[in-house]
């Protein structure tokens, strides 16, 4: 086992996280001495001990760390947050190297965790080999603003449902696994108004505890006469409702009503950004989706493509998008899921 390896390891431990870290990072730590594996942990949740201090926890002594080298997907932190910095901690048990997947880009450790070790005599390599693991977190701080991705079903002739206003079920089963692991990686959802009338979306995942959902957002023009019979208000997580007008009643607790004349991408992206809201998975429909293309406001696109040929009038997945707004997407990957394909691109600018 190489560096490399171990730090695969401890990317491993870092996804256990998935889904219930926001706003912090998902993070993996290792321990090992003489070639040996000692411990193994990750950061569970929101609030909860760091990595480091996770996997420290499993030793059998605390003795064990003297000498050791500890692999962290992430620059071990130097503030007194939440918990007592793990850099100040690592130095104390004696750690002799660490090795980090990333510097942190969160300006309130960003290099100082590296810093305080390295004066501590502890070696520190960076593998700059795990920003995958936290790519919303890490743009996030860098574009001080959250990381976008559009996500959409689509027939071979591009389009999202057959003519009118009926929900047509594309996608099969494990598209639709996948789509929920999507939702799971972004602290937000958002669906325009229609998509809301005519789906009746829950906007959660299916499988994940509570308190890990997502944050629902709705685009409702004029939310006076809002139905609170729709399904999005039958699960108690949060929803934010992004209107020109304020429902005329209370709204339950968990419902949040935010008031602007108008709620353009970059308008919603401000907001976002403001609440310090990560990552924003837009699912639909196709008006939504148009008005964040033509914004320049999509950094990451994810298409599940059915070989179905639709025809008619059904709507496209960007309906309303003038030619103008043509925005090219790089790095194109692709992955078979079931019968569907799985197109992913992204924007890097
Ligand atoms: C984590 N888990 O394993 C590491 C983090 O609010 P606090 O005190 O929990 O601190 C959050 C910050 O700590 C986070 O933004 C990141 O900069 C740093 N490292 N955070 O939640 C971890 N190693
Ligand atoms: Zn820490």
């Amino acid at each position: 086992m190489n560096d490399q390896d171990y730090m695969q390891l401890a990317v491993t431990e870092a996804w256990k996280g998935l889904g219930a870290t926001w706003t912090n990072p998902r993070v993996g730590a290792v321990i090992v001495k003489d070639g040996r594996i000692l411990a193994r942990g990750y950061h569970h949740r929101f609030g909860e001990p760091h990595a480091e201090i996770d996997a420290i926890s499993h030793l059998n002594s605390l003795t064990d760390a003297k000498g050791a080298t500890i692999y962290v997907t992430l620059e071990p932190c130097s503030h007194y947050g939440k918990t007592p910095p793990c850099a100040d901690r690592l130095v104390a048990l004696g750690f002799s190297r660490v090795v980090i997947g990333q510097a942190d880009p969160n300006p309130i450790v960003g290099g100082k965790g590296i810093d305080r070790l390295t004066k501590h005599g502890v070696v520190v390599d960076n593998l700059d080999d795990t920003e995958m693991v936290n790519e919303a977190y890490n743009f996030y701080y860098r574009r001080k603003r959250p990381m976008v991705t559009l996500k959409y079903a689509m027939s071979l002739d591009g389009k999202i449902n057959q003519a009118g206003n009926n929900r047509t079920r594309l996608s099969g089963d494990e598209a639709w696994q996948d789509s929920q692991r999507l939702r799971q990686l972004n602290q937000a959802i958002l669906v325009g108004e229609r998509t809301y009338r005519v789906d009746d979306p829950r906007l959660t995942i299916r499988s994940a505890r509570d308190e890990t959902q997502p944050l629902r957002i709705i685009l409702i023009r004029d939310a006076r006469h809002l139905d609170l019979n729709a399904k999005l208000f039958q699960s108690s997580e949060p929803v934010w409702i992004l209107t020109s007008h304020q429902p005329t009643f209370a709204l339950p607790e968990f419902v949040k009503a935010f008031e602007a004349p108008d709620w353009s991408p970059a308008a919603v992206v401000k907001l976002l950004s403001d609440q310090g809201i990560q990552s924003l998975l837009v699912e639909g429909g196709s008006h939504v989706q148009a008005a964040f293309v033509a914004a320049g406001l999509v950094d990451k696109l994810v298409a599940y493509i059915t070989p179905l040929m639709i025809g008619g009038t059904g709507l496209s997945a960007v309906t309303g998008l003038g030619n103008a707004h043509m925005l090219r997407f790089t790095s194109p990957t692709i992955q078979r899921l079931g019968d569907d394909i799985k197109l992913t691109a992204r924007r890097d600018d």
